[in-house]
Parts: structure tokens; sequence; C-alpha cells
């Protein structure tokens, strides 16, 4: 027998169909969704379009963190659409100001070897306890709640082999930040990122957490660490040893490439704005002066990481140059902190303690001053996300951005000439379930009403696709477009996330604001983009607001994973140049023609009426892939397969 990874391992346990081997389609059971309120309500509109009356996972949990704000009646509305849902449908709830879903996820509910997808890009963050945990658009997350496979390409694995431990002042974010400075924002494309070696120990389960959720930002399928006995301890602490199985890549185990990373020669690090990937080490910044520092997020909002900045601030006063905020991971990380009295400690630093929920992270509230140097433990730095267009983000570790508050500008966490804060995590956490509500006996569910606002528009239909596209390029932009580009976070766009027609009015905001009214006066047309197409989020909304204003396909150098399986299911064709270099031969008002009659062919015709040229154009699309583009999307695929088995 061969020696397998963890990767190769998870996938046998839930192995439905499809060839197992590199690049091919695969179908994998999914044990676990988890969906959070940004991304759940079209999740739930679709879910309940399928018609299934109660999920069939082992378990389906609805967060709410990202919509806090409500500013009006929107999010509110949102909350109790999704509540109603939750009870109907068989899926725990998780009430606002509960926490962020992947650190709840984490200490509730992630269990080693089992599959979860979550309708959030960093639904990887339970790697850290050894699940294979995928982030997914919102209608693939409805799909694995009917009880349907997900279909992956079949991951290479990259084993990133730590040795050694962390020296004082440098931790767990830096592990990841170090992984990014070597493999950048699409290294991880194709990937599992596997951690394996003598250094996995030393690391406890949220500080491998860290490190799984932000391993989305080099376009991995997931990260994923071995379960082992620091796994059962957490779990145990947890009261969830039930939960805990070993789980270790075989001796001998062949990964597709190997990063050494040893723990022990690491130091403070830094992504620079605006990409995650533009890492370079904390000293070579010393200095820049800092407006602005934010600690929390899914990446470092733990119990360990706010215990660090509290002791780092104990007994001092923030520079007055800068405002300090804080967003703890859940109510349990806030027990613990009053308890320890470290919430005090921030407080009397004077730190400004937010809700336990994403916030600032996504541009909800806390926006930083103009021209403002932001520094923020969290996962992402692309432009504009803070909610202001000109401020440069740094993302950092927490004992990086704790000494930044002190000072007031960054500097080496190691310069600060303090003790290093070594802090013990509890072998008991503080355990308490009380804001999430269980699902509803069968019976009881049944008779739920939902609750519909304003703000939940119904989902839009859409045709079945033509065998030839004809339109202008609406828009052409360049490498590493983001789904942050095509429809922004914050506070003003992020309340019409269930509402398409609104939302669409948005798109590309920040790239250019015509471009709404632009496709909309064409009929609809062609984007064409750069490498790596679609970075970050999982929000569907990227595919469905363009497809709401008429875009029919999307040509580029190539796409990120998720948002590529957003474009399927929503119908617009993702298409890639033959030949890179065509890409510079079309130009933005170019009238194309596009035949995708046989979209079983690897081989596509573009022919530029303006240009009088031809090009070649290819995809990845499998035949299943073919088919639901030409039923119009997933939705309608779906509903046509249920309605043909009854
Ligand atoms: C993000 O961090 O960009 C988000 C907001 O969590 C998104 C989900 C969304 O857009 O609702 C993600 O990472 O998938
Ligand atoms: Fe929330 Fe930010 Fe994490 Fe996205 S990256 S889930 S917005 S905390």
């Amino acid at each position: 027998m061969t020696a397998k990874t963890l990767t190769e391992k998870i996938i046998d346990m839930h192995y439905v169909t499809g060839e197992k081997s590199q690049g091919r389609e695969v179908a994998i059971s999914i044990d676990q969704t988890l969906t959070q309120d940004a991304t759940g309500t079209m999740a739930y509109l679709q879910y309940e379009a399928i018609g299934v009356p109660r999920v069939k996972t082992r378990l389906s949990v609805s967060y709410v963190d990202h919509n806090t704000l409500q500013s009006d009646y929107k999010n509110a509305d949102d909350h109790r659409f999704l509540q109603s849902m939750a009870q109907k449908y068989g899926i725990y709830f998780s009430r606002p100001g509960n926490g962020i879903c992947h650190q709840l996820h984490v200490e509730n509910f992630a269990v080693p070897g089992s599959t979860l997808i979550g309708s959030d890009s960093h639904t990887p963050t339970a790697g850290g306890v050894g699940a294979m945990a995928m982030g997914a658009g919102g209608l693939d997350v409805a799909a694995a709640m009917a009880g349907m496979p997900f279909r992956i390409k079949y991951p290479k694995v990259m084993g990133v082999h730590l040795s050694e431990s962390l020296p004082e002042w440098v931790s767990a974010k830096d592990v990841i930040l170090e992984v990014l400075r070597r493999i950048d924002v699409k290294g991880g494309v194709g990937y599992v990122l596997e951690y394996f070696g003598d250094g996995v120990q030393s690391l406890s389960v949220p500080e491998r957490a860290t490190i799984t959720n932000m391993g989305t930002e080099t376009g991995a399928t997931t990260s994923i660490f071995p379960s082992d006995p620091v796994t059962e301890q957490f779990l145990r602490a947890q009261e969830r040893e039930k939960d805990y199985i070993p789980l270790l890549p075989d001796p001998g185990a062949a990964y597709d490439r190997v990063i050494e990373i040893d723990l022990s020669a690491l130091e403070p690090l830094a992504a620079c704005p605006h990409s995650p990937g533009d890492v370079r080490p904390v000293r070579e910044l010393a200095g820049l002066a800092v407006q602005q520092v934010g600690i929390g997020s899914c990446t470092n909002s733990s119990l360990k990481d706010l215990e660090t900045v509290a002791r780092i601030l104990e007994g001092q006063t923030i520079s007055e140059d800068l405002h300090l905020i804080v967003n703890p991971g859940s109510r349990q990380v806030v027990d613990h902190l009053i308890e320890s009295g470290a919430l005090n400690q921030m407080i009397q630093a004077g730190a400004r303690i937010l809700e336990n929920a994403c916030g600032a992270c996504i541009g909800m509230g806390a926006a930083p001053s103009s021209k403002a140097v932001s520094v923020r433990t969290y996962n992402r730095n692309f432009k504009g996300r803070s909610g202001t267009s000109d401020a440069d983000v740094y993302l950092v570790s927490p004992e990086t951005a704790a000494a930044a508050a002190l000072r007031g500008k960054l500097i080496d966490p190691r310069d600060l000439g303090q003790p290093f804060p070594a802090v013990e995590l509890p072998s008991r956490y503080r355990v308490n379930k009380n804001m999430f509500i269980p699902p509803l006996p069968h019976e009881k569910a049944a008779q739920t009403e939902i609750i519909r606002g304003p703000n939940i528009a119904p989902l839009p239909e859409f045709q079945s696709l033509p065998d030839s596209l004809s339109g202008e390029v609406v828009l052409k932009v360049g490498d590493n477009i983001t789904t942050d580009h095509i429809i922004p976070g914050g506070a003003k766009i992020l309340p019409l996330r269930s509402n398409i027609p609104q939302i669409s009015q948005y798109v590309f905001e920040m790239v250019d604001p015509d471009f709404p009214a632009r496709a909309l006066e064409k009929g609809g047309g062609f984007i064409l983009g750069g490498d790596n197409y679609g970075q970050g989020s999982s929000r569907e909304h990227a595919a469905l607001a363009p497809k709401y204003l008429g875009i029919r396909a999307v040509i580029v150098k190539s796409f990120a994973r998720i948002h590529l399986a957003n474009l399927i299911n929503f119908g617009i064709v993702p298409l890639t140049f033959a030949d890179p270099a065509d890409y510079d031969r079309i130009d933005p008002g170019d009238h194309l023609d596009v035949i995708i009659n046989d979209l079983r062919s690897p081989d596509i015709v573009l022919k530029n009426r303006t240009k009088g040229s031809d090009s070649r154009l290819g995809h990845t699309l499998s035949e299943l892939d073919a088919g639901i583009l030409k039923a119009g999307g997933k939705l309608s695929w779906i509903k046509s397969r249920i309605d043909r088995c009854e």
C-alpha cells in the first residue's frame, strides 16, 4: 500500500465518484457546512429553491458575524430570516454577538478527519483541528446541505515541513506570513497545504488555526494540520473529547512539493499594502508612523492572541497618535479575558473593545482616517477594503500590533525592551453554548414560518446558455483582481447582499463606477482579466451580480478556485486565453463573438469583429460544468434533475 498524505486519507474516507488523479474532478461527501450572514441569505434562498425539507449533513451551522452594524432594518431583517430558515431546516443558529464563525466553529464543532464546506473563504480555519475544510460559494453549500457531494479538482499536496519551535515574540501569524512570502497569493492554487514535521507539536490548536486560516491567501484549496495529542488536549479543554480521532499522514507519504520552515529562525513579518503576499520583515519597516491598530478577525482573535496583547499593554497607555480597536473572536474568549483581568488591562491601556464580530476586517465600521497607516492582525489588506480607499494596511501578528499600539509606529516587538509575555492556555475552557439555538425536532421545524422583511429580495432567474456569445468587452482589468474589487464589502454595500438588483449597482465600484450602467446599456458582454482573477472571498455576489447585469463570459489568463466555481454556478462562461499574449491584443469596446456550442471541446474560437482577428480560448470545465452552464446555472440544473427524478 502506498503511504498517504492526510489529504489523500480524508478524500478516500469521503470519496463518492470521480477520478483520483491530480487536476481531475472528484466528488466527496460533506459532513458539515457553515454559512455566515453576508453569504448565508443567498445560500438559504437557494437551499429553499432546491426544496429538500431538512438538511442531510451531520451538522450545519448558520452564523451571524459580518453584517452586525444594523444602521437600518436591513441587517436585522437578514438575521430574522436566517434564524427562521435555520429553525425550519434543521440547522444550528449562532446568534449575533456569539462570535466570528471560524473561531466559533473551531471551538464548538470542527471534527478531525471530517469534511466541512463553508460559504466563507476562511473556512480552512478548521484545518487547525485536522478537518478538511474548504470555502465555497453559497450555492455549493446549499447543495451540500441538500445531500449532494462537493466537487473539487483532485489537489496536489504541498507539504510544509515545520522544524524546531518559535522563538519569543514570533508567533503563528509569522509562520503563515513566511509561507506567503515564499509562495505569494497564487502559489497555493491547486494545492492543499499540509503541515508536518517535529515543529507541529509545538503549536497549539488556535495557533494552527491562525495558519490554516490565512493559507486561504495563497489560493490553496485548503490547509490542514494532523490530529495529534495537541488536538486531543484542545478538544478535551472544549469538552469535546468524544470528537477526537488521531489522524496523521503515513510515514513516507509523498508530497508534490515541500517547503521547509525552521520555526526557530523566523522573525516578525508584515504583509505590506495592498497584498497579503507582499511580505517583509518588520525590522525593515521600523519607524513607519501608524494611525490605527486593529486586533481581531478570524485570523487572530483567539484567547492566546488577546491575552498576549493584554500582557504587552499592561500598565501602559497606547500612543496618543493612534487608536486601537479590538474585536474578540467569541464570547468564550471574552469570558476568559474578563476572568483573567486581561480585558481590563486592554481597556485601561486605551483599547476600544468592539463586538465579537468581523467588524473592521470587512470595512464594517472603524475605517481608518485619510491616508492612514493601519496595522492589523487580519488576513487581507486589499486596497479600499478597510473602508478608506487611500489607507495603507499592514498585516502583522498580535505581538507586532500591540508593539505598534504602544509606540505609535511599526517596531519589531523584540525591540520593545519588555519581558516576553508567555501565555498558558487553560486546561478547561469556559464552554457555554447558550447563544447557539439548536435545530428543532422535525414536526416543530416543519411548522416554522420563514420571516422575510423587505431586504430579502427573491432570487433572480436566468435563461439557458445560447450557442454563441456576442457583445462588447465592457471592462478590461489586470492581474490579481479580488472579489473585493468586483463587489466591495463595507458598511454601505454589505447590507445589500440579500438583494441582487440593488447590489448589482455597485459591481466594480472601486475600479470603474460606470460599469453597471455601461453593462446594462450594452446588453451585457464580456469582462477581460489577467492572472488569478477573482482571488479572495467566496462571495457568490461577485458572479451573481455581474450575471444580473448581463455579463456572459469572463476571459482571463487564470482564475482563482472559488470564484471560478461561482461563475459556473451562475452561468457565466469562464474562459482562458490559450496564448496569454492575446490578452494584450483585445481592447475595451472591441466587439467579440465566441462560439460555445460544444463546451466539452477544450478549444474555443474567439472572433474579434473590431480587429478582424481570431484568438484561441481554453477552459478547465468538466462535462458536468458544461451541463451546468448550458442549463443557465447550477440552480436550474439541480432543479431539472430533481424534476426528472420526481
Ligand atoms: C471576507 O473576508 O472577504 C469575507 C467577507 O469573509 C468573505 C465572505 C463574504 O464576502 O461574505 C470571504 O472571505 O469569503
Ligand atoms: Fe470575517 Fe474578516 Fe474573517 Fe472574512 S476574513 S470571515 S470578514 S473576520
